[in-house]
């Protein structure tokens, strides 16, 4: 018998704080900063965007705002965009002919061209994205597995991977849990539809696994990281 503590039963996730999306990290106040008053106040405000948005489906003078209603099959290749390259400011990056992502563990990084991704087993996963944003749609993904890539570099697959964007900033980061990068469903899709993703989709390539918020499915990757 030795004093060492079983593993536990169910994987382990990470503090809820680590991939909450709108905790802003540079924010002085912070997560916990945030008052009473603040979340009533905001959630009155919800309340009425979710009115508005549902009015905005049938009252013609309120149909611009109904960007926020579900909007499933609009945008290209049958899912909606969120925020497109150039908001995000990556075309040049992420149309790059010289584009690598880099997979990163213990201390050893390992790059891969386009071509190599595309060259590794493709694995097929139906997937919706969700956003908070109130839509929802279903995409047929193609791509590599994460635990396909974890394993490559020689990560372990017991820790939590994080997935870099070309885009700095706020949606520039997610952190997966390491039982979902275990799930055989998450992938870094490079196709959705039997399409090379369009470049407002994420293209070169980007996470989709299952069960988390769209804002979590990080678009135009640069980077894996086994933590
Ligand atoms: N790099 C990056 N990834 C991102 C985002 C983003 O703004 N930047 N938006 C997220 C959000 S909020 C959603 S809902 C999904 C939407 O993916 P789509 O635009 O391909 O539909 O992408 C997520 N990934
Ligand atoms: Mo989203």
């Amino acid at each position: 018998m030795t004093d060492e503590s079983p593993p536990p039963a169910v994987p382990r996730d990470p503090p809820p704080a680590e991939y909450a999306p709108f905790v802003d990290p540079e924010s002085p106040r912070g997560h916990r900063g945030v008052s009473r008053r603040a979340i009533l106040r905001g959630s009155f405000v919800a309340a009425g965007i979710a009115v508005l948005a549902f009015a905005g489906q049938t009252v013609p003078f309120l149909r611009w705002i109904s960007f926020l209603a579900p909007r499933s099959g609009e945008g290209p290749q049958g899912v909606p965009i969120n925020r497109t390259a150039e908001a995000a400011g990556v075309i040049d990056s992420a149309s790059a002919p010289d584009y690598k992502l880099t997979l990163a563990a213990n201390g050893k990084t390992m790059e891969l061209t386009l071509d190599q991704l595309r060259r590794l087993p493709q694995h097929d996963s139906d997937l919706p994205i969700a956003c908070v944003e109130g839509w929802s749609a279903q995409g047929t993904w193609r791509g590599v597995r994460v635990r396909d890539l974890v394993e490559m570099v020689g990560g372990d697959t017991n820790r939590d991977v994080r997935f870099i964007s070309l885009e700095r900033g706020l949606y520039g980061v997610s952190l997966l849990p390491a039982n979902f990068a275990r799930n055989p469903s998450s992938l870094v899709a490079l196709e959705l539809h039997g399409e090379t993703l369009t470049i407002d989709h994420g293209f070169p390539c980007r996470l989709i696994t299952p069960n988390r918020p769209g804002v979590l499915q990080t678009k135009w990757l640069t980077r894996i990281e086994i933590t």
